[in-house]
């Protein structure tokens, strides 16, 4: 009987979610934003009040993963909810077809108003979005270049977090309030080269960042990650991402104009000339190049004066890229206040559905590393935050049922009432939602496929399986090998069980779950290499 109530609530539930007047749905993805840098995930040296905001009032998902963890593929598996080898995004250069019929389309064609603004890094332009105004490529965090659906490109004026949530805010004024929305806001905070707006430059200055626990990791029993070029110590580099001795933009011809949007046509090609030439500093105008200038000039005088080497370099080095990182997420975090301020003023909270996540992991020195790519849990791992005011069960709950960025469209079409279709290789996750205590969800765990190689970070192609204990994965091409993870015992990844005897039964077991996903997706490449290896 008691089943049975349930039961009848949870249908009774997705029905009236589903004939309701359907939700708004705002997607804020953040890129390279570490879950190890939110308080809501247990960050305890700094606080993100605003997408902690976001958990109280939502869901936390502890085991968020990406099936690619570098930037245009998992945006390219986001919009198609398609594994890389599907969507053929399998690189950063690759290019989107974004004719074909993926998650804006299917969300228009059903009435929904569908935007992108910011980060975009699909190799195309937008197409089958009602809206958009994107950034090239990376995009710049000083008066960043936007192009928008009528091909012009123009300069904010500003720092890009704000620029963007600006965009937001005047996207979300002018659009029909007669038809719900699915706005994507792709923030650039934090890309490398983490640079702060000026109001935070020197934010965290007070703070010591612990060194990782695996921060001099000897990377033994794993030949890839002793491959890679991703250290703190080795390969982050004083000038560009550190920023000392940097001359931000000092000979540049400067500009410093209040006004937004910008200039259009010559201004631009000279401005992106100045990009070109010199790089995100040489966009900067006088008031920003000075501020940069005054605050890591003494840094740089401070440096030259400690005179170090060795360890106490690479620690250096790591509490600059902290003291960045963290600057930077700060406007991030602000800004999504911003945002969440505005639906609550404009009285649109009450029907929208918020999502915050990055487009992957980052690591913050664990393994002496920054970048992500590797399948190793902190750039496997991605925020991922939502909340839903239909959801009540949901409300303040940290789930840990696995869910991937395959996913994240079934899930947006089911909050649609849209049935998924046939291509999507994901599942929606709203039964989740509807009961965090659903067992079993993610026991044929979860795939994953990373391919860019070599440059520009030497991380060896590889795939694999994550289960709730394990992790098995099949490095190929730069690297041969296997690696088995007890995910419980050894959380920080450091012992390579492979061979191991007393894990001999485990292994067999996830590598028959690794083999039937591969072919469950169908990926044909893994197969190959899965099938040689054995
Ligand atoms: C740039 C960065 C890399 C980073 C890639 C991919 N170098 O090439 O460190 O891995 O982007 O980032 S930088 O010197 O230009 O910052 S991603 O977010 O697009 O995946
Ligand atoms: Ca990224």
């Amino acid at each position: 009987m008691k089943n049975f109530l349930i039961l009848l609530f949870l249908c009774l539930n997705t029905v009236a979610f589903a004939q309701n007047k359907r939700p708004n749905i705002i997607f804020i993805l953040s890129d390279d934003h570490a879950y190890q840098a939110i308080s809501a995930y247990g960050n305890k040296l700094i606080t993100t009040p605003n997408i902690d905001r976001i958990a109280k009032s939502g869901a936390l998902f502890n085991n968020a993963i990406v099936s690619n963890a570098i930037c245009g593929p998992s945006r390219a598996a986001f919009i198609t909810g398609q594994y890389s080898h599907k969507n053929g995004y399998k690189v950063n250069d690759g290019v989107l077809d974004t004719n074909q019929r993926f998650l804006p389309q299917i969300l228009s064609e059903s009435g929904y108003q569908t935007a992108w603004i910011g980060k975009w890094h699909l190799g195309s332009l937008p197409h089958g979005f009602d809206y958009w105004n994107v950034m090239p490529v990376q995009g710049h965090y000083f008066n960043p270049d936007f192009i928008n659906q009528m091909n012009d490109t123009l300069l904010y004026h500003g720092y890009v977090t704000e620029v963007i949530t600006e965009l937001t805010k005047n996207y979300l004024d002018k659009r029909d309030p007669n038809k719900p929305f699915f706005l994507v806001v792709g923030e650039k905070a934090t890309h490398r080269e983490w640079l702060p707006d000026l109001q935070d430059l020197g934010a965290y200055d007070s703070i010591k960042f612990p060194l990782p626990a695996t921060f001099y990791d000897d990377y033994k029993g794993r030949i890839a990650a002793s491959k890679q070029l991703m250290s703190v110590g080795e390969v982050m580099t004083l000038k560009t991402d550190l920023k000392i001795n940097q001359p931000f933009g000092e000979k540049v011809n400067v500009r410093n104009q209040p006004a937004k949007p910008a200039v259009k046509g010559k201004e631009i090609e000279e401005s992106m000339m100045r990009y070109y030439q010199q790089g995100e500093y040489g966009r900067m105008d006088s008031l920003q190049s000075k501020a940069y200038r005054t605050y890591y000039g003494k840094l740089s005088k401070e440096f030259e004066q400690l005179n170090l080497t060795g360890n106490k370099l690479k620690e250096w080095k790591f509490q600059r890229y902290m003291k960045d990182y963290y600057a930077t997420a700060k406007s991030l975090d602000r800004n999504i206040g911003e945002i969440l301020d505005y639906l609550d003023r404009s009285g649109l909270s009450e029907n929208t559905i918020v999502v915050y996540a990055s487009d992957q992991g980052f690591y913050l020195g664990e393994h002496g590393w920054f970048d992500k790519r590797f399948i190793y849990e902190e750039s496997l791992r991605t925020p991922f935050i939502i909340r839903v005011p239909q959801l009540s069960a949901m409300k303040d709950k940290k789930l840990n049922q696995i869910i991937s960025n395959v996913d994240w469209a079934p899930t947006i079409l089911d909050f649609a009432g849209i049935a998924k279709p046939g291509f999507m290789q994901g599942k929606s996750f709203l039964p989740v939602l509807e009961n965090p205590k659903i067992k079993n969800w993610s026991k044929e765990g979860a795939y994953y496929h990373y391919y860019e190689y070599p440059g520009p970070h030497y991380v060896s192609p590889h795939f694999g399986i994550r289960t709730d204990d394990y992790v098995l994965v099949r490095f190929y091409k730069g690297t041969e090998a296997w690696e088995l993870y007890d995910l419980k015992k050894d959380p920080k990844e450091l012992k390579n069980i492979i061979e191991d005897k007393n894990y001999a039964a485990i292994k067999s077991d996830l590598k028959k779950k690794l083999k039937t996903l591969i072919i469950t997706c169908d990926d044909q490449e893994a197969l190959n290499v899965f099938n040689q290896s054995l």
